[in-house]
């Protein structure tokens, strides 16, 4: 299995240095800006053009804060998404620290589906592999004992769809804007003693063109150890994966621009093909 050189540690919201003096005004008013861009198809500035020292702790109450406006339209979480675990998105995006960011059941496409593209601003797909929690998990955990806690795993495809313009952030920035998260798909479900997930060659096809290539090994070396990190997050954050949860462990290689019109096939060894028709 390879393994990147120096696997990047997870960002742990509940540890940082810089104490977080935003005011709740401020996280509301950031959560709304970002919310309205989402829902106006339009760019909005970055946060730390208007607070430079944004700390990572603020940045997360910014998402929270975020996901209470989308609850508060009736959505519900049904999961997280990590963000920067291979080495191909931290280089194409520039930034290295580990984030998660929530899913609502609104972001999920059946697989086979079509995903109208036309209220997005600039979107994006990548190649993930997703988890499927059967056992209430949270905090230090081994990557082993991520494991146990998993009821299925499959390939799925993640949409982002940054609500800065070009995709261009900072760390506080991404983790306030839910790490641009917009929709995903997932295949077929498969038992996790079955497919052991690690080092499963996958492949990203756009009507039937292979545009992107990797491994699941790209992912921290092993997807289930952005599960590990996903637990350790899902402490911080005071909400535990729950069974039923979804978690996306991380694109496997660098996103590609979804466009309207496109037929896009995300395939892994063993665990089969998830698939999206755009419009
Ligand atoms: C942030 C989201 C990163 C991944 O899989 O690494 C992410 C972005 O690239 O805009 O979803
Ligand atoms: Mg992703």
């Amino acid at each position: 299995m390879s393994r990147p050189t120096t696997p990047p540690g997870p960002t742990r919201p509940d540890s940082l240095g810089a104490p977080d003096m935003t005011d709740d005004a401020s996280v509301a008013a950031f959560a709304r800006t970002l919310d309205e861009a989402a829902r106006s198809s339009a760019t909005t500035g970055l946060l730390t053009a208007d607070v430079p020292d944004l700390t990572l702790d603020a940045a997360y109450r910014v998402q929270r804060a975020g996901i209470a406006r989308r609850l508060a339209r009736g959505e519900t979480v049904i999961g997280a998404k990590m963000g920067f675990t291979s080495r191909a998105k931290m280089a194409q995006m520039g930034i290295d620290d580990v984030i998660w960011g929530l899913l609502t059941d609104a972001m999920q496409v059946e697989d086979g589906a079509t995903l109208d593209t036309s209220a997005l601003i600039h979107p994006r797909i990548e190649p993930e592999i997703a988890f499927l929690i059967g056992e209430p998990l949270s905090g230090r955990v081994s990557p082993a004992a991520a494991v146990r806690a998993v009821a299925g795993i499959a390939v799925a495809y993640e949409v982002i769809d940054s609500r800065y313009a070009d995709f261009r952030f900072t760390l506080p920035d991404v983790v306030a804007d839910n790490a641009s998260a917009c929709a995903f798909g997932i295949g077929p479900w498969h038992a996790p003693d079955r497919v052991a997930g690690e080092n499963l060659g996958m492949v990203m096809e756009v009507d039937g063109r292979t545009v992107a290539t990797g491994s699941s090994a790209a992912i921290l070396g092993n997807p289930v150890r952005s599960l590990a990190a996903a637990a350790r997050l899902a402490e911080g954050a005071g909400s535990p994966l729950r069974p039923g949860d979804i978690v996306l462990a991380g694109a496997a290689t660098a996103a590609v621009p979804l466009t309207p019109g496109a037929h896009v096939r995300v395939v892994a060894a063993e665990l089969g093909r998830v698939e999206v028709t755009t419009r």
